[in-house]
């Protein structure tokens, strides 16, 4: 298959687009380096050093012989798609060109703003560019849980059958998504379910939990393909968080009462969950759900597991919660649609504990410990009503960020 990875350049995108170049399809990457430059608006970088995308293809095609085309460019310029689908011309599109962090969108308005015009407008170019160049390509898009939240019923696989006053339908899962950015992708959600209902496109969306780990085999082969590893509290994932925080000796930092549950993943397994989602297409028109995870556990549990796992003295430390979310609910999800079509998870335990730290020890000099507790607030605070600090020209100072 000649498959084009856009956000190749991130922390899912890139392994993606070598795991599928190495079983022998076509890869062509696309990027904009945005998330490299939230990095700079933040003050933070990967924990793992990384290479630019230039040298990471160039390494890719010494180590393996196989070659993945860059193209440079924004999703939300529509020419820069089309000349993407002009180009490259895929039989199939993976998606993950984002903005990802849920603390990121609730920053302030600017950051909701971005976020969500980021994420819709990059999503519908794509739509119309396959809608115009071949409606046969198939889109696999990141989703997430969070599309859900944490409802007190069981969650189904995107659909649940509802019978209303003696008529029955199946109709899409209620969406009480938890901030402006998984907002986002509800609403990705329902433009693509749209265009696949009204232009016959066909599409899956991947609604994933939450992932963790880092090296991928392809990744591994040479620290030039080496993959980005976050640990800040605005892209930092929680369970790669707290096996920083152990290997570093800061407490773990549990928002709340740590009875959040939510859908995990090992890096591996959305590797495969991608890959099994291209292999196995859907009918033209069809919009299908497939809940990408392998297993649930509460922040208070991920803690315990981190803290058991590692040797050495850690302590858990329950912060206020910088959040609105509920802090102990009950949560039971369906994902058997990618264990039908094959799926063998790799799950949690001690030993994938132990390599992820291992690998987090080798890098422990990088680790700047003023970007581990957690800044950002889900409620807006009020501007004050008199600016506590001027600019060089005396006019108030703007807390604008660089976006
Ligand atoms: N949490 C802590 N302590 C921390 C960090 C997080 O208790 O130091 C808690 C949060 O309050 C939350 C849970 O852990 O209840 C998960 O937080 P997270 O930052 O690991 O994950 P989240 O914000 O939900 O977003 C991440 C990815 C996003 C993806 C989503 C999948 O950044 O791109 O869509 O996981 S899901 O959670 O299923 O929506």
């Amino acid at each position: 298959m000649r498959i084009l990875v856009l956000g190749g350049d991130g922390f899912l995108g890139w392994p993606t687009a070598l795991h599928l170049s190495a079983r022998g399809h076509d890869v062509a990457v696309l990027d904009s380096f945005v998330r490299r430059q939230y990095d700079f608006e933040l003050g933070t970088s990967s924990l793992v050093p990384i290479s630019n995308l230039h040298r990471r293809v160039g390494t890719w095609h010494d180590v393996s012989g196989k070659t993945v085309t860059p193209i440079i460019g924004d999703l939300t310029d529509a020419e820069v798609v089309q000349r993407a689908f002009r180009h490259f011309e895929p039989d199939a599109v993976v998606h993950f060109a984002e903005q990802r962090s849920a603390p990121y969108s609730m920053i302030d308005r600017s950051h909701a703003v971005y976020t969500q015009t980021n994420n819709l407008v990059g999503t519908l170019n794509v739509l119309f560019a396959i809608a115009e160049y071949d409606p046969d390509i198939h889109l696999v898009k990141l989703g997430t849980m969070g599309e859900y939240g944490t409802p007190n019923i069981d969650i189904e696989e995107g659909f649940i059958e509802i019978t209303h006053r003696g008529r029955t339908d199946t109709l899409p899962f209620p969406k009480q998504p938890g901030s402006f950015y998984h907002l986002s992708k509800v609403h990705d959600s329902d433009n693509i379910a749209f265009t696949c209902r009204t232009w016959g496109l066909r599409a899956t969306d991947l609604n994933q939990g939450i992932v963790y780990g880092q090296q991928t085999p392809e990744t591994g082969l040479d620290p030039a393909l080496a993959n980005r590893f976050d640990y800040d509290a605005v892209f930092g994932t929680v369970l790669n968080r707290f096996i920083v925080q152990a290997v570093v000796g800061h407490p773990l930092t549990v928002y709340g009462k740590g009875g959040q549950t939510r859908g995990m993943l090992n890096i591996l397994d959305t590797l495969a969950c991608v890959e099994l989602a291209l292999l196995n297409p859907p009918n033209a028109g069809e919009y299908r759900v497939f809940n990408q995870f392998t297993e649930s556990w509460s922040v208070s549990e991920m803690a315990e597991l981190v803290t058991g796992a590692l040797p050495g003295k850690h302590s858990i430390e329950h912060l206020v919660d910088p959040r609105t979310e509920a802090e102990e609910h009950y949560y039971r999800a369906a994902h058997t649609k990618l264990l039908d079509l094959g799926l063998v998870p790799h799950l949690l335990n001690d030993e994938v504990i132990g390599s992820i730290a291992e690998l987090v020890a080798k890098h422990r000099d990088r680790i700047d410990p003023r970007v581990i507790r957690p800044a950002v607030q889900w409620r807006p605070t009020r501007p004050p009503s008199h600016p506590t600090s001027v600019a060089a020209d005396g006019s108030p100072a703007r807390r604008e960020s660089v976006r």
